[in-house]
């Protein structure tokens, strides 16, 4: 292992009466959430089993009760190391302010489109029996000591952050430049856990990898880089707030994984091209289903992000007392829209954009990128610029003072959305004079040039 890197403790904000155990067993949450059984190997991931937080609950105080048991016995019995992960805490308690963001965080498009919009919209693969499941990826993750998560780079390739609400965690990292080193020869499958005893045979390049060692403390967060590969173990029992997000600067990590995706998707049935007449779209619904999005959902979400960052560009422009900062403000979305227009850049070679596969994508998707006077006046993407603009201000600082933990963020008075709501708000004759049809890439991209450039 290479030397130890240390985390940061910027403030969580946890809410001092934080109490996940007491507050989910009075609501007894009907919820069946995936708790993983760490000593149980599934594939690429651990076993999962399908459980309420409250039975999760028991069997943890259970095995505390056997634990001590067994140490006063001195035998050395082992209990089964069950990890509920992946679990839902904010959306299934949006009353509960448990926690805030800490700002730097708050960058995170994921969520706040999450928060308004599906990722995925083709009812075949809609996962609805647990609406929860697909909510969001602001998680809480709850494991007694020795639970743990085997090696992994996160999903989309966003990041994530961890705080560790009590407990501590050994966390295990990889850089991007050595991800080849802990995979097969064919790149297929990767390394389940960095501790086992590693077939040389099956992954050469394993020796040679170096590791980065963190313990995380109670109080203390983890900011996990895209790509980063990890493993993760529980060294007390231990509850941990994790969300995994991406912006601007991470985004085209995003489209390269689904790039990556979509090759082996495409590769996997290349053999029945020949008799399928929509062999494009076959590769897209299998994309969705392995990765949790398709090409066509990273484009009407990269559509929507500039939409909402656009308007925000005019509403500064059209300010009547030109604030001293609004350069600043400027800068978030100026960037953001360098970087949408660099991933949509990407995008224009791919089948799936070219006309013929447009016209046999979904209607709902096509019109989902396609009307921009449609998109400016949904309900969903109010919400989202609305977002947007909250997230803003809460990076930029002008929120934290007034902040009071357990109590629900309010709209700042002054904030620029409150502009885009007034009906004399010209901001959709702004955008859809320029345009009112994105047919793909290429129009997402002049439109992006044409009013940065206006504005
Ligand atoms: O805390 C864990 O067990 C795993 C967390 C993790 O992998 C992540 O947040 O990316």
């Amino acid at each position: 292992m290479a030397a130890p890197i240390s985390p940061f403790s910027p403030t969580v904000s946890v809410n001092p009466a934080f109490s996940i155990i007491l507050y989910t067993q009075d609501k007894q949450s009907a919820e069946e959430n995936h708790v993983a059984d760490c000593c149980t190997r599934d594939f690429t991931d651990q076993k999962r089993l399908e459980m309420s937080v409250a039975d999760f609950i028991s069997h943890w105080l259970g095995l505390s009760a056997e634990k001590c048991a067994i140490d006063l016995s001195g035998s050395e019995k082992m209990g089964s190391l069950l990890y509920l992960k992946d679990w839902h805490f904010v959306k299934e308690y949006p009353d509960y302010v448990a926690y805030t963001t800490p700002p730097f965080f708050n960058d995170d498009w994921l969520n706040l489109y999450l928060d308004s919009h599906y990722m995925h919209r083709d009812s075949d693969i809609h996962h609805d029996k647990n609406e929860i499941n697909c909510a969001d990826y602001r998680f809480v993750y709850m494991g007694a000591k020795g639970t743990w998560t085997p090696l992994h780079a996160d999903v989309f390739r966003s990041y994530s952050w961890s705080a560790n609400v009590c407990g501590k965690k050994q966390w295990l990292f990889l850089p991007p430049s050595q991800r080849h080193l802990v995979f097969d020869r064919h790149l297929k499958h990767s390394v389940y856990n960095v501790y086992d005893d590693v077939s040389e045979t099956q992954f050469p390049g394993f020796k040679k990898t170096i590791w980065w060692e963190c313990i995380q403390e109670q109080n203390e967060i983890i900011f996990v880089p895209s790509g980063w590969y990890h493993q993760v173990h529980n060294l007390e029992d231990t509850i941990s707030i994790n969300h995994n997000w991406f912006n601007a600067y991470n985004l085209s990590w995003v489209w390269n994984l689904l790039v990556e995706d979509y090759n082996v998707a495409k590769e996997y049935i290349e053999d029945i091209r020949d008799i399928c007449d929509d062999f494009e779209s076959i590769c897209q619904r299998n994309l969705a289903a392995n990765t949790g999005m398709n090409f066509y959902d990273f484009f009407i979400l990269i559509t929507r992000f500039a939409l909402a960052n656009m308007i925000q560009l005019y509403h500064l422009r059209n300010e009547e007392d030109a604030v001293s900062n609004s350069s600043n403000k400027a800068h978030h979305f100026i960037s953001n829209l360098v970087s949408i227009s660099a991933v949509a850049s990407a995008m224009k070679s791919f089948e799936a954009f070219a006309g013929e596969n447009l016209n046999s994508c979904s209607v709902k998707n096509r019109s989902a990128f396609s009307d921009v006077k449609q998109n400016l006046e949904e309900k969903d993407f109010h919400e989202l610029c609305m977002a947007l603009v909250t997230a803003y201000e809460t990076i930029d600082g002008r929120w934290e003072q007034n902040f009071e933990i357990g109590k629900a963020p309010l709209c700042p008075k002054d904030s620029l959305l409150l502009n885009c709501s007034g009906a004399d708000c010209g901001v959709q004759n702004f955008v859809t004079a320029s345009s009112s049809q994105i047919c793909g890439p290429e129009d997402l991209i002049r439109l992006i040039e044409l009013l940065v450039t206006l504005t």
